[in-house]
């Protein structure tokens, strides 16, 4: 029995897009962020750190987006390179988004996207301090992929389930990869996937 514990947002569409691409049947379980929802008992009691995604598997709990995506690739090892050398690219480029976008590209998405939806006001300076962090590793970022389709090359993995959702959140805040050509035709290439559907923002 496979479970995923999400919320409309970044963090979580990258699991819900990597069920879905393997083709796992599983049931989702929407944790409602803007009501207070992480606060549950339930959810402190699955991730202290009170955050969504949460995969549970049979017995088997993990939290944290990426450690998601590895998991399902080893586990399924579908999706997933096949050798040392290939895990090693898939665990880098994991490690970069967790690094050094997650956090710059959630305080854009928050202040360019959410605030909308939610009514709220756009703290600006958040924004561009968060715009300005995100330039460097961007530019890496549309390189590579000027270079390559997908993340590890020209087929599909579960790496791009991550970037995915973290370019896809970065476009809907404002026109930040406007200058960036290989990262447009990256977002455009993900939402003609099928998974996409399934796991798009909902407002
Ligand atoms: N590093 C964590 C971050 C998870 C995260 O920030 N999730 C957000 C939704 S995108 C959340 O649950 N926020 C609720 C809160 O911070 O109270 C991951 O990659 O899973």
């Amino acid at each position: 029995m496979l479970t995923l514990y999400w919320f409309w947002s970044m963090n979580p569409q990258k699991a819900c897009l990597a069920l879905e691409e393997l083709g796992l049947e599983y049931s989702l379980v929407t944790v409602d962020l803007t009501r207070g929802g992480q606060t549950a008992d339930l959810v402190r009691e699955l991730n202290p750190n009170q955050k969504v995604p949460i995969l549970s598997w049979d017995a088997y709990t993990l939290w944290e987006s990426n450690a998601i995506v590895s998991y399902l690739g080893e586990r399924t090892g579908q999706l997933w390179p096949g050798d040392a050398e290939g895990r090693g690219q898939a665990a880098k480029w994991l490690f970069f988004e967790a690094r050094h976008l997650s956090e710059p590209v959630g305080d854009l998405w928050f202040n360019g996207y959410l605030v909308r939806q939610m009514g709220r006001t756009a703290d600006t300076l958040a924004a561009e301090v968060a715009a300005t962090k995100s330039a460097r590793y961007l530019s890496v970022l549309d390189a590579h992929l000027r270079r390559e389709t997908w993340m590890l090359g020209d087929q599909f993995s579960l790496v791009d389930c991550c970037y995915g959702a973290v370019l896809d959140a970065l476009a809907l805040a404002g026109d930040y990869i406007e200058a960036y050509p290989a990262l447009k035709e990256y977002v455009k290439n993900m939402r003609m996937r099928r998974s996409w559907r399934a796991c798009e923002f909902r407002s």
